[in-house]
């Protein structure tokens, strides 16, 4: 990723700089600088150890602080804000201007992505700020935190790419409260360590380190000793107090995802306007108070909005994930937002998380932002995978597009982020990553774009094959030199990425064997479908290479199940996942190929519904529940999991339907709440039209029991008969059904 021979401040610069003029493309050699002047910054130190050269020259590095550089930025058109500065470099000296240490920073980032393989840097001036004040991302997703090392690795790489904000969330500390009422006591002295040592971190990488409670599934607003305030409100200021002595300066409070008591808009306002006046305020060096609400999607105006953006005071920052839980982030919504809210929303983008839909690995480009957002945002988090390290390719592009908006160009800046992350290996990285990007269907429907280079000829291919049965030789030319180039892409991986990056190995492993297999299998389909396969031996070896494929791409799933159960913490296990790649549109066609291909050779399976998963079907008459999945793993079809609170108004339901011919054997449905499993019924029905009232036994939480297979019940609802809304979270919702 090194620029070859001039290092161009507009090309080779991530995230690009607000303005630049090159007066010559070589001007200086690196190594003309003096020792003494590369010695303060990491980022040049090691910018020279990289190249494998040396400053051994006399020429220095000027830094400009204070009032003056506040002087002199302004004279240069440049808004002194915090991380703004002015750089120049010519060959005499280089000097670089800020208002702020954040600046310098930025700098000398700059200055080390600059300078050729061959040591050479160009005589430049680049003027360069932030367009977001806060940049980064929130672990907020759901299942196990990332690790320590992680975590410290995702630090320097947000230093790197000037991002200034790491928001500590895991749903699943239980320190922080949100799975456990643990938020009330301190750290135990090892994860205590820890969290200092990433506030250190974060410190020395120019990143704020905000730190989130997450007390609301558990709060309590009783006021025992009779103060006015209630007991709860000042144990979490105890913990916030307690967190600053580890050395956090900045702070969040979460409401999200929890229902009851903790979601009552005025409560909240409350207890974080006397956090903010009586901690946040009183501390001279810390943070503007962030909070995520309840209600932290959509642009409509609920009374939770538009009591809280009333009540809360205006300094304290406001999450939301966009018009919906998964989305896009449009201009207008977040101008009505900002009315409801009173104020410049933070985002909290739930983008590459795949918390909901873990078999996909989300590692295409970032789009979606939309450029009338400059200004209006007080802040843009990133909410990433549960794989920290393959979460690097969007957060590159989260950190040029939070840095310079009207500069950034998606898909240049996706094509960057692979020599500057994986080096040697740039090329199969990307080969991968363009056919694992989309989530697939959920509850969210929310949708990325995959495989986009070969889709056109896809399609062709499907069209002409659909209706001749044959593939075109020139799609089939095209398909099988892509099918080639990801079994090679794979292999390339396969044989380096263990020594040369364990941790993404680690990571996406099972990922990258299913793809090699994906290549093989592309390869035999497509022979098979162009009708170069021969016949008999040939014929039926072309077979047996895609299925052995598959059997090997479910071999592969189940070890990625596995590994996810071993390693992930015990209240995530249950939602343990394998893996699958290229679901958008490399998997279903060779799926589609082979079922065919298959049929029309022993004319066996021609009119049989193909095996997809998308012939188990959910439903809801609950609008945000429109998009809610079914799936099917063994005997189960299950509802896809739900991760928020669902909300049942009266009459409302949730279902399932099997296909014809498959019929029910059992229905279980376990709710975290007892007395809302208590008053839902079950309806069942033959057809989806008629409706008979299941007989389920009912405790703790659990509705359940057998169904007798010869009344061939395809059909189950969950709905609420009562006049009150029910609030719960699906813990399991599924059909036993009997074995393929
Ligand atoms: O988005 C928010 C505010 N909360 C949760 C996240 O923790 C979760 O990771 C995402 C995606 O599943 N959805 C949420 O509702």
């Amino acid at each position: 990723c090194l620029p070859a021979h001039a290092g161009n401040p507009e090309t080779d610069v991530w995230p690009k700089p607000q303005k630049s003029e090159v007066q010559a493309p070589v001007g200086m050699a690196a190594e003309q600088l003096a020792p003494q002047a590369v010695k303060p910054f990491p980022a040049l130190v090691e910018a020279f150890n990289t190249r494998k050269l040396k400053p051994s020259g006399t020429t220095p590095i000027t830094t400009i602080g204070g009032e003056a550089a506040k002087t002199q930025l302004k004279a240069a058109h440049i808004k002194p804000i915090a991380g703004a500065y002015l750089l120049t470099i010519s060959p005499k000296k280089i000097t670089i201007t800020a208002a702020d240490q954040a600046g310098i920073f930025y700098a000398t980032q700059t200055l080390a992505q600059m300078i050729t393989a061959d040591g050479k840097l160009p005589s430049c001036r680049i003027a360069d700020w932030p367009d977001m004040p806060f940049r980064g991302s929130i672990e907020g997703f759901y299942g196990k935190p990332w690790e320590h090392e992680r975590r410290l690795s995702q630090i320097r790489f947000y230093g790197k790419y000037k991002m200034n904000a790491y928001i500590y969330g895991p749903k699943d500390d239980p320190y922080s409260g949100f799975n456990s009422n643990l938020w009330r006591e301190p750290y135990p002295a090892e994860q205590a360590k820890q969290i200092s040592e990433l506030v250190k971190t974060s410190r020395e990488n120019h990143v704020n380190f905000i730190w989130a409670l997450h007390p609301g599934s558990s709060i309590r607003w009783d006021d025992k000793n009779g103060d006015g305030t209630p007991d709860d409100i000042i144990t979490a200021q105890k913990k916030l107090e307690a967190m600053y002595q580890l050395g956090v300066r900045s702070f969040a409070v979460f409401f999200d995802d929890i229902g009851g008591e903790g979601a009552k808009a005025e409560m909240q306002a409350k207890m974080l306007n006397q956090i903010n006046r009586d901690f946040i305020k009183k501390k001279k060096d810390v943070t503007p108070l962030l909070m995520c609400p309840t209600d932290y999607a959509g642009a409509h105006g609920s009374d939770y909005k538009k009591s809280l953006g009333a009540a809360l005071d205006k300094d304290i920052d406001i999450m939301w994930t966009g018009p919906r839980i998964c989305a896009d982030i449009p201009a207008d919504s977040v101008e009505s937002v900002s009315e409801h809210w009173q104020r410049k929303p933070f985002i909290w983008w739930n983008w590459p998380v795949n918390d909901y839909c873990r078999y996909n690995l989300l590692l295409g480009r970032t789009y979606g932002l939309d450029k009338g957002n400059k200004g209006q945002l007080s802040g843009f988090a990133s909410n990433p995978m549960d794989k920290p390290e393959a979460s690097k390719i969007a957060l590159f592009s989260i950190a040029n597009w939070a840095w310079n908006i009207d500069a950034f160009d998606s898909q240049a800046s996706w094509k960057a982020s692979f020599p500057r992350l994986y080096g040697d290996l740039a090329k199969p990285m990307f080969v991968f990553s363009q056919h694992n990007s989309d989530q697939g269907p959920s509850v969210h429907g929310y949708r990325r774009e995959e495989s986009v280079t070969i889709k056109p000829t896809v399609d062709k291919a499907l069209e002409q094959y659909r209706s001749s049965k044959q593939l075109g030789k020139t799609e089939a030319q095209t398909l099988s030199k892509e099918f080639a180039s990801i079994t090679e892409a794979a292999q390339t991986i396969i044989r380096n990425m263990p020594t040369s990056d364990p941790a993404l190995w680690h990571e996406i492993e099972f990922w990258v064997k299913s793809f090699e297999e994906l290549g093989k299998a592309g390869t035999a389909a497509v022979t098979l479908a162009s009708g170069n396969g021969g016949n008999g031996p040939s014929h039926m070896a072309l077979f047996s290479t895609i299925a052995t494929a598959k059997a090997r791409q479910q071999a592969f799933s189940d070890a990625q199940k596995q590994r996810h159960f071993e390693e992930t913490f015990p209240s995530d296990k249950k939602w343990s996942k394998g893996c699958k790649v290229a679901t958008l549109v490399l998997s279903p066609l060779v799926d589609e190929l082979f079922t065919s291909e298959w049929a029309k050779a022993y004319k066996l399976l021609g009119g049989k519904a193909s095996s997809g998963s998308s012939i188990y079907r959910a439903f809801s008459n609950v609008d945000s529940l429109n998009k809610i999945q079914a799936e099917r793993d063994g005997k189960y079809v299950s509802l896809q999991r739900i991760l928020e609170v669902v909300k049942l108004a009266p009459k409302k339901h949730i279902g399932l339907a099997l296909p014809e011919g498959v019929h029910a054997n059992y229905i279980h449905i376990v709710l975290n709440d007892a007395k809302a499993a208590e008053t839902c019924i079950i309806e069942v029905s033959k057809d989806g039209k008629k409706w008979t009232t299941f007989n389920a036994r009912k405790s703790n939480g659990e509705l359940q029991n057998p169904v007798n297979p010869n009344e061939q019940i395809r059909y189950f609802r969950m709905l609420n008969p009562s006049s009150t809304t029910l609030e719960f979270r699906i813990e399991k919702f599924k059909f036993d059904v009997p074995a393929d």
